[in-house]
């Protein structure tokens, strides 16, 4: 069989379908240049492409396609934050989830699961009810529920009191969903193609050229490009490329890990998050149990993971579910997470004209693919800021108005 198969992947007869053309030669020049091919840069030249008809662009990735933290992430999708804005925002994005297959004809394998944040404390509890409110006040769906409700909800957790932390209630939130993370980045880049958008791999910007504060050009490992804007879309990178253009973001890039276990037959429903006991689990479509905890406790350009990591989480895993102990981790990595102090991302100007910013993602921008890149399209577009990204431009760090989502933004950091 392996032997077959191998014929049939080198047999010239069948070729593999491409869903984007490989890097060609580099133009000249370009109406606007993405520094990023991951899903925010990759989705913002789509929805450029689509909604506004500007095509001319080049998306220029270091790397692989989408082989940062798109790559990475544990895709977990939800609206259940705790400021207006933050809820407005990811729920755009949630509600554009749910045509996402479509709109892309490409299946991006969204699934709702439903989100459970468990509370194991009374501050916990509190959090919990402030963000239900907060939640239904804006039309989102979730509500606190007790051990009772959580047992019929997901009967595989250790509900008992003989544990450290027993848990008290949770957050339920019953739109909570997974997706696919690189069928998001390769729907976006197929689409964006057939509009003509050119996708350059292996291609790293190196510095910008700005004349009189306005940017009008990059340097890359491949040349120089002309261009008339530029969107930067580099998450972890986010502070390095922001430095060649000329400006600081209060930003710190820091490492965060997952890893997977060996596939088994599905048992596990909806999303666990445990802020107390730093642990988060899913089971994805394939049947791994996908795992995260916290950011590593320092800031560290790396992607390199640690055994204590992984003994931590296994720690606090069994805690919650007792009998995973026999399964065997299949894979561990991590990602730089670029951690603004509000833990909400920074989007649009920048002090320098014609360049545009879409950082700050830290451990919670898989969800805001859609809506980040159709905003930041619109943004680019007609040079007006859409309403729901307002609040979230870099200038509010000195206006002393932060978007403070500490208490929502997936487990304790
Ligand atoms: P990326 O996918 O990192 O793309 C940026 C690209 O820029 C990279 O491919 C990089 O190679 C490229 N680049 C950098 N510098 C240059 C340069 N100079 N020139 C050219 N290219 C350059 N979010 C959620 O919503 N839900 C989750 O469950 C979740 N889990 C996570 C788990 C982990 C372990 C990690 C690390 C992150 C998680 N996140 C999650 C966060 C999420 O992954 C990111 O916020 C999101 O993927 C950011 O997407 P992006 O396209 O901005 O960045
Ligand atoms: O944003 O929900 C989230 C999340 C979970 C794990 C990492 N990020």
């Amino acid at each position: 069989m392996p032997w077959n198969l191998l014929k049939y992947g080198f047999n010239r007869s069948y070729p593999a379908d491409r869903h984007f053309p490989l890097s060609c030669a580099l133009k000249s020049s370009y109406d606007i240049v993405i520094i990023g091919g991951g899903g925010h840069g990759l989705a913002a030249a789509y929805y450029l492409a689509k909604d506004w008809g500007i095509s001319n662009i080049a998306v220029l990735e270091k790397s692989y396609l989408a082989g940062g933290n798109t790559a990475r992430n544990t895709t977990i999708i939800r609206s259940n934050y705790l400021t207006q804005e933050g809820i407005r925002f990811y729920d755009e994005s949630l509600q554009l989830f749910r045509d996402l297959s479509n709109e892309l004809d490409y299946n991006v394998m969204y699934t709702e699961r439903g989100h459970l944040t468990l509370a194991h404390t009374d501050a916990a509890m509190r959090t919990a009810r402030w963000r239900a409110e907060v939640n239904m006040h804006l039309g989102v769906d979730s509500e606190v529920v007790y051990p009772e409700d959580i047992a019929k909800l997901c009967p595989q957790l250790n509900l008992g009191v003989d544990v450290r932390y027993p848990i008290l209630g949770a957050l339920y939130h019953p739109p909570g969903a997974i997706a696919r993370h690189d069928g998001v980045a390769w729907g976006y880049a197929k689409g964006a193609a057939e509009y003509g958008v050119e996708i350059h791999t292996q291609t790293e910007v190196t510095g910008l050229k700005i004349e009189n504060n306005r940017v009008t050009g990059v340097h890359t490992t491949r040349g120089d490009i002309q261009c008339g804007k530029v969107l930067q879309a580099v998450s972890g990178m986010s502070s390095e490329v922001a430095r060649m253009a000329g400006f600081k973001l209060p930003i710190k890039t820091i490492p965060l890990q997952a890893c997977v276990t060996e596939s088994v037959k599905p048992f596990l429903d909806p999303i666990i998050v445990s802020g107390s006991l730093h642990v988060y689990v899913s089971q994805s479509s394939r049947g791994e149990l996908v795992m995260g905890a916290s950011a590593d406790p320092y800031a560290l350009y790396s992607t390199r993971s640690t055994l204590e990591f992984k003994e931590e989480l296994m720690m606090h895993l069994l805690e919650l579910f007792p009998f995973v102990g026999k399964l065997r981790v299949l894979r561990q990595w991590a990602g730089m997470a670029d951690m603004t102090p509000d833990f909400s991302p920074v989007m649009g100007l920048t002090p320098v004209e014609n360049y545009y910013i879409d950082a700050g993602w830290g451990t919670w921008g898989f969800k805001a693919t859609p809506v980040c890149g159709k905003r930041m399209a619109e943004t680019l577009a007609t040079g007006k800021i859409p309403s729901i990204i307002q609040s979230f431009d870099l200038e509010r760090f000195y206006r002393f108005e932060q978007v403070g989502e500490r208490g929502a933004a997936s487990v304790g950091n």
